[in-house]
């Protein structure tokens, strides 16, 4: 099984850090995104990272990446057992993805945007909703805690973080303290400083 991924990349880093809790082997290979190999780029409809190449079977996208993954390895706490908190969890796994990583990134640039589109507190608290009590070692906690560790180092101090950390902290933390979320992370000053070149910051 073959990982594409780039160290820095969140979205990558949640299918590393899931192949390291479930203790299964991979062959990492590190894309360049500045400089896409040919077999990469073949592989990989959307030309983003992570990909993964199970023996020919290729998938993109990290949500989908991970949950097939966990269905392969047979992990028992992936999602919950009940099933209304099973579609909680993948609701906040999706509106993460869809609204709330966009935002802060954009936000970075254009910190207008959390009063211009204000719904995105009520989304906060339905995440908060879905995670309360639950384990983070699970597939949403994979999700949100590769994020959460970046947002961190970035802007701690951002409306988006300030109020996850109200609806969500405990759990958020408790993510990105996992050892396989710390296992895979990257290192910070060079991150960082990448994506303070990258958004001008
Ligand atoms: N929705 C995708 C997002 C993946 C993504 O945006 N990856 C970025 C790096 S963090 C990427 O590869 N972008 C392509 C590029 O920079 O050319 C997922 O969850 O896998």
């Amino acid at each position: 099984m073959r990982l594409f991924f780039t160290d820095g990349c969140p979205y990558a880093h949640r299918t590393r850090a899931l192949l390291t809790l479930l203790e299964q082997p991979f062959e990492p290979v590190v894309v360049d995104l500045k400089n896409k190999s040919p077999e990469f780029l073949s592989l990989s409809p959307t030309g983003a990272v992570p990909l993964l190449d199970d023996g020919g079977f290729v998938l993109f996208e990290s949500a989908v990446i991970n949950e097939y993954l966990a269905e392969k390895y047979e992990w028992k706490g992936a999602l919950s057992s009940e099933l209304h908190q099973r579609a909680r969890e993948r609701l906040a796994m999706k509106r993460f993805d869809d609204l709330l990583a966009p935002l802060f990134f954009q936000a970075l640039k254009d910190p207008a945007l959390y009063q211009s589109k204000p719904s995105w507190r009520r989304e906060v608290e339905v995440l908060g909703h879905a995670v309360k009590g639950q384990s983070p070692k699970s597939l949403v906690g994979l999700h949100v805690a590769t994020h959460w560790l970046r947002m961190n180092w970035l802007v701690p101090t951002a409306p988006l973080v300030v109020a996850l950390r109200e609806h969500a902290g405990a759990f958020l933390d408790e993510a990105v303290a996992l050892p396989a979320v710390v296992a895979t992370s990257p290192e910070r000053a060079p991150w960082e400083a990448s994506i303070r070149a990258l958004f001008g910051l």
